[in-house]
């Protein structure tokens, strides 16, 4: 809707689940604690983490009269009200949204790297529902599988409400490429429910993108307009952030316009059912975790170990809950989607790290040490995750050391 804009300060910030850690409190940014993520296959509203540049907008007039405008390289624009887009076919998708700093705290550990700092729970698995993009630009003349619009449109540019710093006090943006748009097996969502609710205002309300298997800074929430353009679009968060650079870069010697904005994600999985740190008693132990990959690569299987990488046991993969939000006629569709799984354990004297690895359906690894996947922005930290072991002396191996 032209000319709405979000509230330039903290004050009217929705309630929040006191159980989140927050990362950085003005603007709001919280993950869930780690152990919480393996409870369920589908992350709850309340404690799916909460990523956001600016304050959180507050539509205070009818929804009615809230409108997406599309415009940019077509014939005529065209403003989108919701019922306009609630009479869409409607989709449910289950796909996990990780945020490209995730994991960023330990990526810092080896060398320092700007931005927020997250713990291994910037990432969420949701039912998003909503129209499908490729069906919204259909109503403006671009057809299905179009890499070029009628009038030279190759990106499509979505911008939000609020107002970010970082955009001198501008909307946030991001853009995708047209072909990824109109394709409908992206599954590129205009999503206006989250979990078979209406969309809360943190993730979005009333609006949002959801872009399944790329980077979360991508699923622009709270969306006012859409903009088919020819360039990518140029906004802070796709030309000055959410690149990947080589460990020889740094501030000093950095030039933006050398590399592309991060869109698909990596391999990735993490534990989650223990702590970085660990006292643990010899025994029997349950190793819990996810893994997803970008792109809607599957998960082809997730390798544990409890010697820091020395030998390795193939975990399961868990049952998933019940879905509940969607229907019957909807095909279930879980590529974008992440995989739970766990291993049981026998936990020893020799047990120092414990460690899990992912592969995915194409064969892709994560990478063995944070080291090597260094880089400034601190961005796709998916080294293999481990956490540390103390063995605590039991009665019976303090006995047995006493003999
Ligand atoms: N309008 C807007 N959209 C946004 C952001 C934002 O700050 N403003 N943050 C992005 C980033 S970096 C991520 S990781 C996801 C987080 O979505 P969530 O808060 O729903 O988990 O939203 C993306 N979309
Ligand atoms: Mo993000």
């Amino acid at each position: 809707m032209p000319g709405l804009t979000g509230p330039s300060d903290y004050s009217q910030e929705p309630p929040r689940h006191p159980a989140l850690l927050v990362n950085s409190k003005e603007p709001f940014n919280a993950e869930p604690h780690r152990s919480c993520l393996v409870s369920s296959y589908v992350t709850p509203v309340d404690f799916f983490y909460k990523r956001n540049h600016g304050p959180v907008p507050l539509l205070d007039h009818h929804i009615d009269k809230y409108s997406v405008s599309v415009a940019g390289l077509l014939e005529n624009r065209k403003e989108l009200y919701m019922k306009d887009i609630i009479k869409l076919p409607k989709y449910a998708v289950t796909a996990t949204l990780q945020c490209a700093g995730n994991r960023r705290t330990a990526m810092s550990k080896t060398r320092k790297v700007k931005g927020v700092g997250w713990d291994i729970s910037a990432l969420g698995n949701a039912v998003w529902s909503g129209a499908k993009l490729a069906d919204v630009l259909e109503l403006v003349g671009i057809s299905k599988h179009s890499h070029i619009s009628p009038h030279g449109g190759k990106h499509v540019e979505f911008v939000s409400i609020d107002k970010c710093k970082e955009e001198n006090g501008g909307p946030y943006k991001a853009s995708i490429p047209l072909s990824h748009a109109t394709n409908p097996e992206a599954d590129v969502l205009l999503a206006y429910e989250m979990n078979g609710e209406t969309l809360n205002r943190d993730h979005g309300y009333p609006l949002r993108v959801i872009v399944p298997g790329v980077i979360g800074a991508r699923s622009v929430k709270w969306l006012d307009s859409i903009n088919i353009i020819a360039q990518v679009c140029q906004g802070f968060f796709m030309q000055k952030d959410y690149k990947m650079f080589p460990p020889s870069v740094d501030w000093d010697n950095i030039d933006w316009s050398t590399r592309r904005p991060v869109m698909d994600f990596p391999i990735q999985s993490a534990i989650c059912s223990l702590d970085e740190v660990n006292d643990l008693r010899p025994g029997k132990i349950l190793i819990k975790g996810y893994a997803v990959s970008g792109g809607g690569r599957g998960i082809e299987r997730v390798d544990v170990s409890i010697d820091n990488g020395k030998s390795w046991a193939e975990a399961s993969k868990s049952q998933k809950d019940d879905i509940t939000y969607i229907s019957d006629d909807n095909e279930r569709n879980d590529k974008w989607a992440w995989v739970l799984f766990e291993a049981e354990a026998d936990v020893t004297d020799t047990t120092t790290h414990i460690v899990a690895k992912a592969v995915d359906i194409a064969g892709n690894i994560q990478p063995e040490n944070v080291e090597f996947i260094w880089n400034l922005r601190g961005i796709l930290n998916t080294s293999w995750h481990r956490v540390r072991v103390h063995i605590g002396s039991s009665n019976l191996s303090r006995a047995k050391y006493s003999m």
